[in-house]
């Protein structure tokens, strides 16, 4: 078995080679991506100590209480990308509106980044795992010029490429460029993200279920019934309240995750730009399914705001398949 190490740089750069049309942008790209996560990881992994956690007592655009980790995750991103060259547009759940980001050294990049610097952050206190979700799309208006809001409005299809990092009890990149998704946990003795999950199939199907339990009576009469069904099914509930690792742990154990709307999330709570788009993109890389609560493919979902939040059901296909089943036989609204 040859156990030699790959980096993440050496793998992106090898799959370069298999884009003919891939000038090394994306790969810069990339790269830069993994440099942040690598120091959002030593903050994560050390925010104890150094008088990052607790609040800042500001509330983001969703209205979520920003933790200080959050803001400086979010800050080393963008730092990041802006230092790249490579990125001339930036979507953060950080940042009510976009940031357009200068050229560098009269480079006039390609590509545009949606991200969640730090998704799960209300577990930030517990040491509970948590994580950066992140996509990436191509410019639509003219190179050189501003962005434009339409530049990051893309439907999940068009992703050129979107991953995640968990920070948990090792800290994993996991990320897809359309053609398969890989994963890298970083080694922290060598300060390299090495080749640790290749060409990652997420399970037929699962004995796991992930769903915030305590908002069942609020779900609608479809939801509570799959619910049900799974309880039946003496399937296993797991649920951590951190999108990445709930979503992290159904791809590799199968089953399904959810977040359906609720009265207080009537349109769901996830955000559509940039956590189910990147999340639905890796799923479907692996070989699941990705939909809204009332049977939309996420990625063909036609973004209209930057922070619209949409239900989301994903997981193992045939898992997916069965949740339909349910959907249909007890909603009430028309469903096709
Ligand atoms: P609830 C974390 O705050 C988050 O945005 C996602 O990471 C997670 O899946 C969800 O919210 C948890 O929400 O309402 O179950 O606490």
């Amino acid at each position: 078995m040859n156990n030699r190490i790959i980096t993440l740089d050496e793998f992106i750069i090898k799959r370069q080679k298999d884009f003919s049309y891939a000038t090394g942008e994306l790969t810069g790209l990339l790269r830069d991506i993994g440099v942040a996560a690598k120091i959002v990881n030593r903050e994560v992994n050390r925010a104890g100590l150094v008088n990052i956690l607790g609040v800042d007592g500001s509330e983001n655009i969703s209205g979520d209480e920003v933790k200080k980790l959050d803001m400086y995750a979010n800050e080393k991103l963008i730092d990041c990308l802006k230092n790249s060259g490579e990125c001339c547009g930036i979507a953060s759940e950080e940042n009510e509106n976009y940031i357009s980001l200068p050229n560098v050294e009269s480079k006039s990049a390609k590509y545009v980044v949606v991200f969640d610097p730090l998704d799960g952050s209300s577990n930030i206190d517990v040491n509970v795992s948590v994580g950066t979700i992140f996509g990436i799309y191509r410019r639509l208006s003219n190179e050189g010029e501003e962005v434009q809001v339409q530049d990051f409005l893309q439907k999940g299809t068009e992703l050129v490429a979107a991953g995640y990092v968990i920070y948990g009890t090792s800290t994993i990149l996991v990320y897809s460029t359309g053609r398969g998704v890989n994963g890298f946990t970083l080694d922290p003795s060598i300060g390299e993200f090495c080749l640790s999950h290749r060409d990652i199939i997420i399970p037929e199907t699962g004995s796991y279920y992930s769903v915030n339990q305590g908002y069942y009576q609020k779900f609608d009469l479809e939801i509570r019934r799959y619910i049900d069904h799974c309880s039946d099914e003496n399937r296993g509930l797991r649920y951590i309240g951190t999108m990445v690792s709930d979503i992290h742990r159904t791809l590799f154990h199968g089953g399904i995750f959810l977040y359906p709307n609720t009265r207080k999330y009537p349109d769901g709570k996830l955000r559509l730009l940039y956590e189910c788009n990147p999340m639905a993109f890796i799923v479907e890389q692996a070989g699941g399914k990705a939909m809204t609560c009332d049977l939309k493919r996420i990625l063909e979902l036609e973004p209209t705001d930057l922070h619209q939040r949409v239900t989301i059901a994903l997981g193992s296909p045939l898992i997916l398949d069965e949740m339909k089943t349910f959907v249909k036989r007890y909603s009430t609204q028309a469903i096709f």
